[in-house]
């Protein structure tokens, strides 16, 4: 049997998903008001543990580890450094900052055994900023930029639409210091386009949406926005926007909710788009709030004191995952992205007991298992069963070996997006998936 070495166990590589903690389900849960969060209950990603507390089950955690990827590469090439800050800081930090008391409810706070006071993060500046002031004490270490990919706690007081608004979930956070104004909005547009490159890497259409910068506090803020009926916003801008280079969009209009006013719109009124969205990225330039409230200063060329010049960038890694499918979904299940994908492939093999369909299945699986990510669906379970397990979970290629077309001498080639099935040998198969 395939997968088995000689002591029964899987072979390390080997994805059969008998063995697969993907557990899904026929049933809509009742509780679950849009999509992407009957989707993720049913296709066993995510299991709810309290209001806003999820566990990330094998399914999503191959989806947020490409996120993580894609985000990693993109962050790489505008030369931020990844880091972990804590989850856990101590109330002494944001005290400094004058948040402490400032943010309110949404806080968790916590006492260790010694009655000191300290806080699970709902994001990090003051942390941020407290590592850089470590280290950096001359202008020749500026432009720097350190970035995380962590959990953040926020006692949202409405956790609603899974792990959309979540209270424990996952963020990409990343924070700048430059010397002066000129440098720190080049920073920040930098960022800004490596997030329109990074989403639309994932097949997404970014709408970057000029925005408030709420508790964050600062001048300058983008929303990164993804088009979905089940967002929360309302985004108002140009249709140009949508055909836009990565750089165009730093000056095209797009406004959301309350800023919008038709009098000062420079757009035409065929070309206003109206739409929902989901916010998934959010950038902030903030000049020195934090670098002054936390005396960190750096030495210029000429031995003067100079306060950094600060920016935070985020994006939602666990709401991507829900927004990607509210954006990428039809009434069968997902339709995941390639490039976010849990597996490129899946085999299904729809008659388990039969030889034949199991040596075909065994063999393409062998053939392509070391080029591309493959899920084997070996389990004993009915066709019906087994293909609407595939549409639910919406991996991007299906390879399904049925009893009557290997008898023909051939496999089908099913498209998840399109529908589309083409039948072809096993052969062409391997051939097409080594590619
Ligand atoms: C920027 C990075 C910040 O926290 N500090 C560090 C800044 N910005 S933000 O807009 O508040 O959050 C960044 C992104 O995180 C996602 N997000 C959430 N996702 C799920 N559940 C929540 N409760 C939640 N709150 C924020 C959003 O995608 C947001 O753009």
């Amino acid at each position: 049997m395939i997968g088995l070495n000689r002591f029964g166990d899987l072979d390390w590589r080997i994805m059969l998903f008998s063995k697969f903690f993907a557990y899904t389900s026929k049933e809509d849960p009742s509780d679950a008001k849009i999509v992407s969060h009957r989707l993720m209950l049913r296709a066993g990603m995510i299991s709810q543990t309290a209001a806003g507390i999820y566990c990330w089950l094998p399914l999503a955690v191959r989806v947020i580890e490409k996120i993580i990827q894609i985000i990693c590469e993109e962050q790489d090439k505008i030369g931020a450094n990844r880091v972990y800050f804590t989850t856990i800081q101590p109330a002494e930090l944001w005290r400094e900052s004058g948040r402490y008391d400032a943010y309110g409810k949404e806080m968790l706070r916590i006492k260790d055994r010694k009655d000191g006071d300290f806080l699970y993060s709902p994001t990090n500046e003051e942390q941020a900023t407290d590592v850089f002031r470590r280290y950096v004490k001359s202008y020749r270490g500026l432009p720097t930029m350190l970035y995380q990919i962590h959990w953040k706690f926020r006692d949202e007081i409405r956790p609603r639409f899974g792990v959309m608004r979540g209270r424990e979930f996952l963020m990409k956070d990343g924070y700048s210091f430059d010397i002066d104004f000129e440098s720190a909005k080049l920073t920040y547009e930098k960022v800004f386009i490596s997030y329109i490159r990074t989403f639309r890497r994932m097949g997404l259409t970014p709408i970057p949406v000029q925005a408030d910068s709420g508790a964050i506090g600062g001048n300058m803020s983008h929303e990164f926005q993804i088009l979905a009926n089940t967002g929360e916003s309302t985004l108002y801008y140009d249709k140009a926007l949508l055909s836009a280079s990565d750089e165009e969009l730093l000056t095209t209009f797009a406004v959301a909710d309350e800023k919008y006013n038709p009098k000062d719109t420079p757009v035409s009124k065929n070309d206003l788009m109206v739409s929902k969205g989901i916010e998934v990225g959010h950038v902030f330039y903030f000049g020195t709030r934090y670098s002054k409230a936390m005396n960190t200063f750096v030495l210029d060329k000429n031995g003067q004191e100079i306060f950094p010049e600060m920016g935070s960038y985020g994006i939602g890694v666990s709401r991507l995952i829900a927004a990607i499918i509210e954006a990428s979904h039809d009434d069968r299940g997902i339709i995941w992205p390639d490039a976010v994908a849990p597996f490129y492939a899946t085999i299904l093999n729809l008659h388990t007991k039969n030889d034949s369909c199991r040596t075909v299945a065994d063999e393409i699986y062998r053939a392509i298992s070391s080029k591309k990510e493959v899920l084997y669906d070996d389990r004993n379970i009915t066709v019906g069963e087994k293909l609407a397990d595939a549409d639910l979970i919406g991996i991007p290629w299906q390879i399904v070996v049925g009893q009557k077309k290997v008898e023909d001498g051939v496999v089908e080639l099913k498209n998840r997006k399109t529908g589309k099935v083409l039948e072809m040998t096993p052969n062409a198969i391997v051939e097409r998936f080594l590619r």
